[in-house]
């Protein structure tokens, strides 16, 4: 199937430093203006709005960084045989059968005689590290680098710096070659994650693959598939070769599956199989909660909410079942040998975030972020790359202290941090209460922030939920843009007001970050064409629309030769004879609405 653009908008493609025809080339969103002129933006939707590429779901994407991959000789096709003993069999209830589907496939329900067929999966050599952080420290610019620079208009030296000093990751895993890069850092554009995956008793594979391509339409950066319930390996297979953006996963949580639901029976070796399970899958960076130690389960205790953590409980229950430190703790080095193999960044888990104002910054929380900071070291010592998540639910005048800490005691690694929500009261609106704390604590530094939809604290988020929540964190990450000052995140801003300014009403919807929305508002009340070049809306009617006001005034001054301050005085007050010769009333009917009562 052929990919449909956001409306007004078309797929580009930066040309990379050999040139239009060469090897590297990178997607972008160009929105042309009425104009003439044309607006080009960061784009994760990856092939599926590009109409020229046919999409095959049962066969996954290109795999575009595969001779990349091959071109560095560092890494070793694992055989089949190898690859029988960790991949269990692919099928179930809700299996290859039905397929995904939904947008992505008009092929939704028939039969499908194979599973997704897998790509070879491959580690790397004995002993070598095939991570981006091992190659930025040799002073390679990858190609990966290269395209994240070009995608964010800095210099791919500067990209490499970044990584090298651990200030950024770029979760590139050698088993996800169909990935676009992209990196998470402080001095880079604030990303956003948005979380999928199905639970025990809700959705299905056709489902959550339908929801990754959906939240990276409205500009998912990364998605993590949290499933929980059937499927698992199927579910993550599916979204894994189709998914344009790199993908995290907890590994604990299947893990717990394979020990049947009881956490007291999970075990390193059983924990140990999932992780090279599903680093040969190709998932880019796993949460692994190994900060939760035994001595601080006990400062949770008079805790409002405890520990809301699903990872942070699990780890609780097995530490405390068996009075022993957390195996993910006893075990880091080794799981540091296993990641580096693949290319899997750690995002260091937040297992004792406080899940209520009443328990922000408190000890259980800042002790358990010391000790992810002492693991952070011993990550970088093996070239494995590395993230922070971070809390959960802070109100706003706790968020800096946040930031200031994660960064003196995780040595500046990336934060990624989930919200936080600024209140507790308003379930329903969670999309809301944590945005404002994600643009807040976005401005701070921290450098990805987890979505919140409306169904938190609720229900499993459906489509809706997703495109309300990924649409509130772009807002937030955008923001934090602004006022970090990011090189180049005004000018989409500038464009938007300059085509308001104007009354260029189209431009104004195509450059919206949600057009569909943009664009049915405005048509809700002034749906005809003549509308859309209309020097006012119907907020404030022809009358006392501010923009034509503006415009008026500035017409005046030029009409009268004035200069502009007298311009505007003699404008205003010609502004405001008329204004009390209508009765000194603000708001006028609209000539089609019925009378305003007085
Ligand atoms: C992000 C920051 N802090 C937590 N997160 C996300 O929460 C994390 O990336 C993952 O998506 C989810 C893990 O939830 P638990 O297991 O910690 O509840
Ligand atoms: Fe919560």
């Amino acid at each position: 199937m052929a990919g449909r653009p956001l409306p007004g908008s078309r797929r580009t493609y930066l040309p990379g430093p050999d040139g239009p025809g060469g090897a590297l080339r990178v997607p972008m969103r160009e929105v042309p203006l009425s104009t003439g002129e044309s607006v080009v933006l960061y784009d994760t939707s990856g092939p599926y709005t590009d109409p020229d590429i046919v999409i095959d779901v049962r066969r996954g994407l290109a795999a575009q960084r595969l001779p990349w991959i091959e071109a560095r000789g560092d890494t070793v096709e694992l055989d089949a045989t190898r690859r029988a003993a960790t991949d269990p069999p692919v099928g179930g209830p809700a299996g290859p059968e039905s397929g995904p589907a939904g947008p992505v496939s008009p092929a939704r329900r028939e039969p499908r005689p194979s599973p997704v067929p897998r790509g070879p999966r491959r580690r790397a050599l004995p002993g070598r590290a095939v991570t981006q952080l091992a190659y930025a420290r040799r002073g390679e610019v990858t190609r990966e680098m290269e395209f994240v620079a070009l995608r964010e208009g800095l210099a791919p030296e500067f990209v490499r710096d970044e990584i090298a000093a651990g200030r950024a990751v770029l979760p590139a895993n050698v088993n996800h070659p169909e990935s676009e890069p992209m990196a998470i850092g402080r001095n880079l554009l604030v990303k956003i994650n948005a979380n999928i995956g199905n639970s025990a008793v809700s959705s299905s594979i056709e489902d959550e693959v339908e929801k990754m391509v959906w939240a990276t339409r409205w500009g998912a950066d990364t998605v993590m598939d949290l499933s929980t319930g059937r499927d698992i390996h199927t579910t993550r297979e599916w979204v894994l070769r189709n998914s344009p953006v790199p993908v995290g996963t907890v590994p604990i949580y299947q893990a717990l599956e394979k020990a049947g639901g009881r956490a007291e029976d999970l075990s390193w070796e059983l924990y140990r199989d999932t992780v090279i399970e599903q680093a040969e899958q190709g998932v880019d960076y796993m949460t692994v909660h190994a900060g939760v130690l035994l001595r601080y389960v006990p400062m949770t205790a008079n805790r409002r909410t405890g520990i809301v953590s699903r990872g942070g409980s699990i780890l609780a229950a097995w530490c405390l079942a068996h009075h022993e430190e957390n195996f993910l703790y006893t075990h880091f080095a080794e799981l540091c040998e296993l990641l580096r193999a693949y290319d899997v960044t750690f995002s260091l888990g937040d297992g004792l975030r406080p899940g209520s104002i009443a328990d922000a910054n408190d000890a259980a929380q800042l002790a358990e972020l010391a000790t992810l900071g002492e693991l952070t070291r011993i990550a970088w010592e093996h070239d494995v790359q590395v993230m922070i998540e971070g809390p959960g639910h802070v109100p706003m005048h706790k968020i800096k202290e946040n930031v200031d800490l994660q960064r003196e005691l995780c040595h500046d690694a990336p934060f990624y941090t989930l919200g936080p929500l600024t209140t507790d009261i308003a379930p329903g609106y969670d999309h809301i209460t944590s945005a404002i704390g994600a643009a807040m604590i976005g401005w701070y530094g921290t450098a990805m922030l987890c979505y919140v939809t409306p169904k938190e604290h609720l229900g499993l988020p459906d489509r809706d939920d997703v495109k309300a929540g990924v649409i509130a964190y772009k807002i937030a990450a955008h923001a934090a843009d602004l006022a970090k000052g990011h090189p180049g995140a005004q000018a989409w801003d500038d464009a938007l007001s300059a085509a308001r300014f104007d009354f260029r009403w189209t431009d104004q919807f195509n450059l919206a970050l949600d057009p569909e929305t943009a664009q049915a508002f405005h048509d809700e009340t002034l749906p005809a064409a003549p509308a859309k070049s209309a020097h006012f809306c119907s907020m404030c009617g022809p009358h006392f629309c501010s923009m034509k006001i503006t415009h008026d005034v500035r017409r005046y001054a030029d009409e009268h030769g004035l200069g502009s301050t007298e311009a505007l005085e003699a404008g205003l007050r010609a502004k405001s004879a008329e204004f009390t010769a209508s009765g000194s009333r603000l708001y006028l009917p609209l000539a089609n609405a019925p009378a305003t009562p007085d």
